[in-house]
C-alpha cells in the first residue's frame, strides 16, 4: 500500500463468496468511515464473460482471467481468495511471496499441510492476513464474546455447537460442478467438517478457548454420485455428517454436530455456552438476539433474557440504523472489512488471521483422524507446536521455510 489511505483489492472468485466479499468492500466506506478507503481494482475468474459482468455489477475497475496476473499487478495491495478450497493454498502462497496482503475464505487449507504452508508464507513475508470466519462479526456473538471476556459467565463447563443443512440430500445432486464442488473431496478437502464444523470450531475456540482433544464420527449417506466433469458415477469421500465430543484446554466439555442431511434445515447454526455464573444461547435464524441467563440476578427475578442486539451501544450497531432496527448476514462481512481497515490504520493485528484458520484446520484434521481410527485424538496447541512439527511429504516438496 503506497500510503495508508487506500487499500487496493484484487478478488479471486465470482461465486456466492465473491459476492459477499464484494458487497462488504462496497458498503464499508459508506457506513464505517475510517482512515483507510477501499478501491476495487480487479476481479478474477477463468470465465471472461463472468469476470467482465461481475466487475461491472460490483464496481471493479478491471478484470483478469488468470489469478497469476492478478498477483503480479503492482496496483493491488490485497489478494482476496473467494474461489473453491483447492485454489486457496497456491494463490495465498504466491500472493504472500509477491508481498501482497492476503484474505482467504474458510477453511484455510484442504489439509493441515496446506494450511501450514499458508501460515508460513504470510508470516515469512510479514504481510497482513485474515480468514473470513464471518460469524464472529454477528453483533450478538461479538457481544457474547465480550461478556465471556468480562467474566459474566465465570468458569465455563459446557458448550454446544450445531450447524444443520439439507441441501445435498437428493441422490441426483452431482459432485464436482460449480455449485457442487464441495461434494468432491479432491477440491474441498473434506465434507461438512471443513465447511460447517469449521464455523462451529472457530466460534468455540474464540468463545471458550483451544480444543485439546476430540472423539469424532462421520458418515457418508450417499456413497456415489455422478461427477459433473467426468459424467460418470464416482465414489464420494466427503462426509455428509460429522459429530464430535471435545475437551477444551480449560477442562470444559463440548459437543459439535454438522450435517447436510437434517431435513428442513437450510443453515441452522446454533450455539450455547454454560458457565458458573450464567449461560448464553444464540441461533443464526434469529441472529440479532442473544439469550442470556445470569445466576447473579436477584433470585426472584432470575430467568432467561432475550437481548435484541440492535442498540447503539451494541457492537457495530452505531454505524447502521436507529436503535431497534436490525441487520443481517451480509453485514458480518462488512464488519470484518471495517476491522481489517482499522487494523491497517492502527497497526493492530486483526483476527481471525491465518493462524486462527490453521487452529481450526488442526481440530478438523483431528476429528477426521479420530473418526477413521475410532479413537480419541489430541489436538495440541497450534501456537506452541507449529514451528517444531515434523514436516509432512507436502511440506518437504514445498519451498523451504
Ligand atoms: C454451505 O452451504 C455454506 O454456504 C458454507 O460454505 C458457508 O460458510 C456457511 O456460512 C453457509 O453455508
Amino acid at each position: 500500500m503506497p500510503d495508508n489511505r487506500v487499500l487496493r483489492v484484487g478478488l479471486v472468485g465470482t461465486g456466492f463468496m465473491g459476492r459477499a466479499h464484494s458487497n462488504a468492500y462496497n458498503q464499508v466506506k459508506r457506513f464505517f468511515l475510517g482512515e483507510t478507503d477501499v478501491e476495487l481494482v480487479a476481479v478474477c475468474s477463468r470465465d471472461e464473460a463472468k469476470a467482465r459482468d461481475f466487475a461491472a455489477q460490483w464496481g471493479f475497475i478491471s478484470y483478469e482471467t488468470d489469478w497469476r496476473r492478478l498477483v503480479a499487478r503492482d496496483d493491488i495491495d490485497l489478494i482476496d481468495i473467494a474461489s473453491p478450497n483447492d485454489t486457496h493454498a497456491e494463490i495465498a502462497v504466491a500472493a504472500a511471496e509477491a508481498g501482497k496482503m492476503v484474505a482467504c475464505e474458510k477453511p484455510l487449507g484442504r489439509s493441515l499441510a496446506e494450511a501450514r504452508r499458508m501460515v508460513n508464507a504470510v508470516e515469512r513475508a510479514r504481510v497482513a492476513n485474515m480468514i473470513w470466519y464471518n460469524y464472529r462479526r454477528v453483533p450478538a456473538l461479538t457481544l457474547a464474546n465480550d461478556m465471556i471476556r468480562q467474566g459474566r459467565l465465570g468458569r465455563i463447563f459446557h458448550s454446544r455447537f450445531k450447524f444443520l443443512q439439507d441441501w445435498t440430500m437428493s441422490a441426483d445432486l452431482p459432485q464436482g460442478g460449480p455449485g457442487t464442488w464441495r461434494l468432491d473431496a479432491s477440491r474441498s478437502g473434506s465434507g461438512v467438517s471443513g465447511d460447517l464444523l469449521a464455523h462451529c470450531i472457530d466460534a468455540a475456540q474464540w468463545l471458550v478457548g483451544p480444543v485439546a482433544e476430540v472423539c469424532g464420527m462421520t458418515e457418508i449417506f450417499i456413497p456415489e454420485r455422478v461427477h459433473a466433469v467426468s459424467g460418470k458415477r464416482e465414489v464420494i469421500t466427503a462426509e455428509d455428517a460429522g459429530l464430535f465430543l471435545a475437551r477444551f484446554a480449560d477442562g470444559s466439555l463440548a459437543s459439535f454436530e454438522a450435517t447436510r442431511f437434517a431435513r428442513g434445515h437450510k443453515a441452522l447454526f446454533t450455539l450455547e455456552v454454560n458457565g458458573e455464573h450464567g449461560s448464553i444461547e444464540w441461533d443464526l435464524h434469529d441472529l440479532h438476539r442473544l439469550r442470556f441467563f445470569s445466576h447473579r440476578d436477584e433470585s426472584a427475578l432470575r430467568g432467561w433474557r432475550s437481548i435484541h442486539v440492535s442498540d447503539s451501544d451494541h457492537p457495530y450497531m452505531k454505524a447502521w440504523w436507529v436503535p431497534g432496527l436490525q441487520i443481517g448476514y451480509e453485514h458480518t462481512f462488512v464488519h470484518q472489512v471495517a476491522d481489517f481497515l482499522k487494523g491497517l490504520s492502527t497497526g493492530e493485528k486483526t483476527v481471525p488471521d491465518f493462524r486462527d484458520g490453521l487452529a481450526v484446520d488442526r481440530v478438523v484434521d483431528a476429528v477426521l483422524r479420530s473418526a477413521r481410527s475410532r479413537q480419541w485424538v489430541t489436538v495440541g496447541d497450534t501456537r506452541q507446536t507449529f514451528m517444531s512439527e515434523v514436516p509432512t511429504e507436502t511440506d518437504r516438496t514445498a519451498k523451504p521455510t
